[in-house]
C-alpha cells in the first residue's frame, strides 16, 4: 500500500471539509466476484440485488466453476467506502451484473463514472472481453484486477495483458476480492491514476485505459 494513497487504517478525517465523491463501476464476467469485491470494502451494508438462480439459468450461465454459487445480481451492487485525508475522497462502488442479458443497463451504471475496475479470472479469461471493449469504447479509464482463485493457475499481470490484447499502459493488477486490504490496494490505484489523468487531460486524448 502506497503511503499516500487510500488505506483502510488512515488517520480520521478531516472535519472542517467534505470528501470528493467520486464513483467507480466493478465490472467482469459473471461469477468472477464483483459482489465479493465490493462487500469486501464497503462501510455501508452493501446494497445487493441478488436473484436466487433458477432452474431459468440452466444451461445460461455456467456455474461448473462456481460451487457454492446460489445468487446472482440482477441491476448491480452499491457500496460506500469513505478513505480520510491525504486521499480525502469517499468511492461510490456500483457493480455490474455480470451477463450479457443485462448489458442494457450499462449505460445507466456507468454514467458519471470517473473509472472502471474490470475483474477477471483466468479460468475464464475470456469473460472480461466485454467489459474491456465497454469501457475502451466509452472511453472510461479502467485497470484489470485479475481475482485470484484457490486452484486456478498463476499468471503474471504481463502474461495476462499479453492474453486480453491491452496496451502496456492498462495497468493489470492481481487481488483477492475477499481481501479489504487488496480491494483497497485496487482501488487506491485505480484513483491515483484516474485522479493523475484529470490533472493532465492531454493524456485523455490518448485512450481510455490505466
Ligand atoms: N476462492 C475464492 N472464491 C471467491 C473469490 N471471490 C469470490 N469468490 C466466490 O465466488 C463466487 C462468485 O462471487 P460473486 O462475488 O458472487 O461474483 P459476481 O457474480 O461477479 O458478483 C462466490 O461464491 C464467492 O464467495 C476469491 O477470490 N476466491
Ligand atoms: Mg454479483
Amino acid at each position: 500500500m502506497r503511503d499516500s494513497a487510500i488505506s483502510p487504517s488512515s488517520p480520521p478525517p478531516r472535519a472542517d471539509t467534505a470528501p470528493a465523491a467520486l464513483k467507480i463501476v466493478v465490472a467482469g464476467g459473471f461469477g468472477v466476484g464483483k459482489t465479493t469485491f465490493v462487500g469486501a470494502i464497503s462501510e455501508i451494508a452493501p446494497l445487493r440485488t441478488e436473484a436466487l438462480m433458477t432452474a431459468a439459468s440452466a444451461g445460461v450461465d455456467d456455474l461448473s466453476l462456481l460451487a457454492g454459487k446460489t445468487g446472482t445480481t440482477v441491476a448491480m451492487d452499491f457500496g460506500r467506502r469513505t478513505f480520510p485525508p491525504p486521499a480525502h475522497v469517499v468511492l461510490l462502488l456500483f457493480g455490474t451484473p455480470g451477463q450479457d442479458r443485462f448489458f442494457f443497463m450499462w449505460d445507466e451504471l456507468t454514467r458519471g463514472a470517473v473509472a472502471a475496475v474490470v475483474l477477471a479470472d483466468t479460468r475464464r479469461l475470456e469473460e472480461c472481453w466485454p467489459a474491456v471493449d465497454y469501457f475502451e469504447d466509452h472511453q472510461t479509464p479502467f485497470l484489470v484486477a485479475v481475482n485470484e482463485f484457490d486452484g486456478a493457475h498463476h499468471y503474471t499481470p504481463d502474461e495476462v495483458r499479453a492474453a486480453l490484447e491491452l496496451p502496456d499502459e492498462v495497468a493489470v493488477l492481481l487481488c483477492d476480492a475477499r481481501s479489504t486490504a487488496s480491494v483497497a490496494d485496487v482501488l487506491s490505484h485505480l484513483v491515483e491514476r484516474a485522479l493523475s489523468r484529470k490533472r493532465n487531460p492531454t493524456r485523455v486524448s490518448q485512450g481510455a485505459p490505466l
